[in-house]
């Protein structure tokens, strides 16, 4: 289970602030999972995500002090950009980044709670559907949806992604399972937070790609 312990997510204090470095540090260990997934239309997620944690790191490390929590770097931004924030910057880079986030809670707790579609047991389309359609969907212009289309046609079986997820080990099913309900703990608490300290900050935007 190395990919979901490797990238365990910190506990968040009782104030909810996101420490930065932690944040990084942790998101950084996920996109090596695409190169498990075995099909090269993940490259192009992989190079958005990858992309967004570089610029939120890129303006981390121009004044560590600064930006000791995420909540530091919205504020920081909002004062240096005025007019055009929040669609600058780390800012925009989180905004989006937080999305794929959710989109990856949301599949990984559809199938830690066994949600699957009886008629093709091992499939996770019905699960990667759901992810799509609560996390991403509605900022998706016709010709994204079509690329989501694309990428859902090279979604691994369930047994082999449960498998990547173990990193190739030979584990059950449910001991699988079980880690990423471990995982999901302190993840989802951290996605929570950021999805509500945009809301609070008023730095969401619902423009469509
Ligand atoms: C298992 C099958 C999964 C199927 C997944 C299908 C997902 C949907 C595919 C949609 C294609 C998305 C292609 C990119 C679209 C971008 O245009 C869009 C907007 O980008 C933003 C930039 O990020 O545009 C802004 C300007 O308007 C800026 O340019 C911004 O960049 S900035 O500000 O940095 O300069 N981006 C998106 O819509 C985000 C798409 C995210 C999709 C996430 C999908 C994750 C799939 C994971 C599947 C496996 C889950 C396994 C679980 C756990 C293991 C770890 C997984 C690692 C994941 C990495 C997490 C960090």
């Amino acid at each position: 289970m190395s990919i979901l312990l490797e990238g365990r997510f910190k506990e968040l204090p009782p104030d909810k602030s996101i420490d930065t470095k932690a944040f990084l540090d942790s998101v950084s260990r996920l996109p090596a999972f695409f190169d498990c997934l075995g099909s090269s239309v993940f490259s192009v997620i992989k190079s958005d995500i990858n992309g967004n944690i570089t610029k939120i790191r890129n303006v981390y490390e121009k004044d560590p002090a600064k930006h000791v929590t995420l909540r530091h770097i919205l504020e920081a931004e909002r004062e240096e950009h005025r007019g055009e924030w929040p669609k600058v910057g780390a800012t925009l880079a989180l905004m989006w980044l937080k999305r794929g986030l959710r989109f990856i809670q949301i599949l990984l707790q559809s199938l830690a709670d066994g949600e699957r579609d009886e008629n093709k047991p091992n499939y996770i389309h019905t699960n990667i559907k759901k992810a799509y359609e609560q996390a991403l969907k509605r900022y998706h212009g016709w010709v994204v949806q079509k690329v989501f289309q694309a990428a859902l046609l090279a979604a691994p079986y369930r047994s082999n992604f449960l498998k990547a997820l173990s990193n190739g080990e030979e584990t059950t099913e449910d001991d699988c399972l079980e880690k990423v309900r471990q995982f999901l703990v302190n993840y989802t608490a951290t996605v929570d937070a950021i999805y509500e300290m945009y809301t609070h900050l008023n730095a969401e935007l619902d423009y469509t790609v």
